[in-house]
């Protein structure tokens, strides 16, 4: 047993609870929704990534009173108003990668201006208020998709600085300097010096 307080992260994705585990373990006990026996899909449907993150921690955060907090990430292509955004994951209308960059690449045809950005939201629910905390990487689209590293849309975003994409780079490169890697490290920060 342990006397931390308990922390929910209110998501299925075993890999990212175990990232963020390693960070704070001294601070919190930290349960997925697996841990809570929750297994529903929550749904998201607000069209933002702040609206989104929200609905699932609040969803959990009503149901087990306990704090919480839940993610949402995009890629935001500026030629295209930020397309595909909130809806990276069914941008083709499934949850195909291959097939979200290639429509991406054909709506891209042409258009000179190629830069974008990934960003991620955590929206964090304690007993008195709700937190938000966001990273950001910039850089452009290539025009073919580049390397086997990562997932999404990787093999097609070059971050600013580099030439390579993230599909291509070090995978370590990609846990430095990405949207999730900055949004972990300010609710990190928060966290350490917050008492839940
Ligand atoms: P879970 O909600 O189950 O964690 P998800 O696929 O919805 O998985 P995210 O909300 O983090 O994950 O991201 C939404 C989509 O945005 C994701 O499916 C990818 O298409 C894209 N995306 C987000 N982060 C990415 C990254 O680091 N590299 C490539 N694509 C990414």
């Amino acid at each position: 047993m342990t006397d931390l307080p308990t922390l929910v992260f209110a998501t299925q994705n075993q890999g990212k609870l175990v990232e963020l585990k390693g960070l704070i373990s001294q601070k919190v006990h930290l349960i997925s929704l697996n841990e809570l026996n929750f297994d529903e899909d929550i749904p998201e449907t607000t069209g933002t990534l702040e609206g989104n993150a929200h609905q699932k921690a609040s969803t959990i955060y009503k149901r087990f009173g306990k704090p919480c907090f839940s993610d949402d990430s995009g890629l935001f292509v500026n030629a295209i108003d930020g397309a595909p955004g909130v809806d990276s994951a069914h941008y083709s209308g499934s949850r195909d990668n291959e097939k979200n960059i290639a429509l991406l690449l054909k709506n891209l045809d042409q258009i000179e201006d190629r830069s974008a950005y990934f960003k991620t939201v955590f929206c964090l629910i304690t007993h008195d208020n709700t937190h938000y905390f966001e990273g950001i990487v910039k850089g452009s689209i290539a025009n073919h998709p580049r390397g086997d590293n990562g997932f999404g849309y990787d093999p097609i975003f070059v971050p600013e600085g580099y030439h390579q994409t993230f599909g291509e780079l070090d995978k370590e490169i990609k846990k430095s300097l990405s949207h999730r890697a900055r949004a972990t490290q300010s609710l990190i920060e928060f966290l350490r010096k917050t008492d839940l």
